[in-house]
């Protein structure tokens, strides 16, 4: 047969059941970036390619991190402390501080300098096997900054052998330009920001923010029909603070993902679960703001709703720069077994991001791998730190 490149000597967890799909003692070959032939090393067919022996690592399809606000200008450190000595994350945004805070530093950031801001944390992904990262938009709320963001995270992916994929999160907040005029805003976003994005192929998607300091459902539903009009999958922030039916709202949208979803009732899952909206868990978001409502997981698992798990990556809620510490934080807060962990970040991952050629390890899919020293997967998901990823592969390619 004829391979690019053939990997032997390492266990295999493909995802290609709910059990893993484990294969021991296998073998992986590429062709043309993609899977050519994976089993047992036994099966492997006579070839002329060169070999990588891993030595008895584990491979797994490369991870993906499907919900992250990577981009965006400062830090909020400063309120970190401040929440530290008491003050509450409603208390200061509403005085100023926040999303707004991010917003006014990404306004005053070039897109070479959002890129600069951008890359270490992207790095930091990377290292650990990642090799799909979603970048959300949302911290511009007018169109330059919007476009600027999303240009940002397309020059990441040109600068990083990574996948990017990206999300126009315009309906994150209120803008002040817009104080007391929501409305006004959302339909300049439908009109005037999703159409100039869709025009220069800056968003694969649509993203909005619907909870009780968030849009309306009206509001939500002008933004999705344009986003449907050019094209956009869409994806929604529901449930995060009450719940306002977020999670039937993404289903009735025919919504690729509903994410954060801590409050959401089960009525909303059984929706997601019909339509196959993807449940996307941000356990750093719960971790960081000392939620007390988690996801309900036990609806999610009974409805057969698909789950995911992300960082959320974000400079308020979730400055979390580690996937492998969210499939801790997954199984030990919310308590997920770790098959549900490892395809929260593989192949669930991918059908967050409607990403079909990627997440197992299957032939014709792409070659994108992570290599793991480690006895078993379960280890991926019990150490507090730490990185015993060795090796990824992107599109055939040892990045
Ligand atoms: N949910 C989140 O977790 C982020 N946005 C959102 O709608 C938080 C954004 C921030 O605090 O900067
Ligand atoms: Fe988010």
């Amino acid at each position: 047969m004829s391979f690019d490149n053939v990997w032997l000597n390492a266990n295999l967890a493909t995802m290609g059941d709910d059990a893993l799909g484990l294969i021991e003692d296998g073998a992986i070959a590429s062709k043309n970036g993609r899977i050519a032939w994976v089993g047992p090393r036994t099966g492997l067919p006579a070839h002329a390619a060169p070999v990588t022996d891993c030595g008895g690592a584990w491979i797994l399809p490369g991870l993906v991190d499907c919900h992250t606000h990577l981009v965006f200008g400062g830090n909020r450190a400063a309120e970190f402390e401040q929440r530290l000595g008491g003050a509450t994350y409603e208390e200061i945004a509403r005085a100023g501080g926040g999303i707004l805070s991010t917003m006014r530093a990404t306004r005053a950031a070039s897109e070479a300098q959002l890129v600069q801001a951008a890359l270490p944390r992207l790095d930091a992904l990377l290292r650990e096997g990642v090799t799909t990262v979603e970048v959300k938009s949302g911290y511009g709320l007018e169109p330059e900054t919007e476009l600027r963001q999303l240009r940002a995270a397309r020059a990441l992916g040109a600068q990083r052998p990574v996948s990017i994929v990206t999300s126009l999160l315009a309906a994150h907040a209120v803008p002040p330009e817009y104080k007391g005029r929501q409305g006004e805003y959302a339909r300049h976003v439908a009109e005037d920001i999703i159409p100039r994005a869709a025009a220069e192929h800056l968003a694969d998607a649509v993203d909005a923010f619907f909870d009780s300091i968030g849009f309306t459902a009206e509001e939500t539903a002008l933004v999705f029909a344009a986003a449907q009009r050019h094209g956009l999958p869409v994806k929604l922030h529901a449930d995060q603070l009450t719940d306002c039916g977020g999670a039937a709202l993404a289903a009735a949208h025919g919504a690729l993902s509903a994410d954060h979803l801590e409050r959401s009732n089960s009525a909303g899952i059984a929706a997601m679960a019909r339509t196959g909206t993807v449940a996307v868990l941000l356990p750093g978001a719960t971790l960081i703001l000392r939620e007390t409502h988690f996801p309900p997981i036990a609806a999610m698992r009974e409805h057969g709703c698909r789950m995911a798990l992300s960082t959320d990556m974000n400079p308020g809620s979730s400055p979390a720069l580690s996937l492998l510490l969210m499939l801790n934080l997954g199984c030990t807060l919310f308590r997920m077994t770790v098959p549900e962990a490892l395809l929260g970040v593989t192949r669930h991952a991918a059908a967050a991001l409607g990403l079909g050629d990627r997440g197992v390890l299957a032939e014709g899919l792409r070659c994108d791998l992570a290599l793991y020293r480690i006895q078993r997967p379960a280890e991926l998901c019990y150490w507090l730190g730490g990185n015993p990823c060795i090796g990824r592969v992107v599109a055939g390619i040892a990045a």
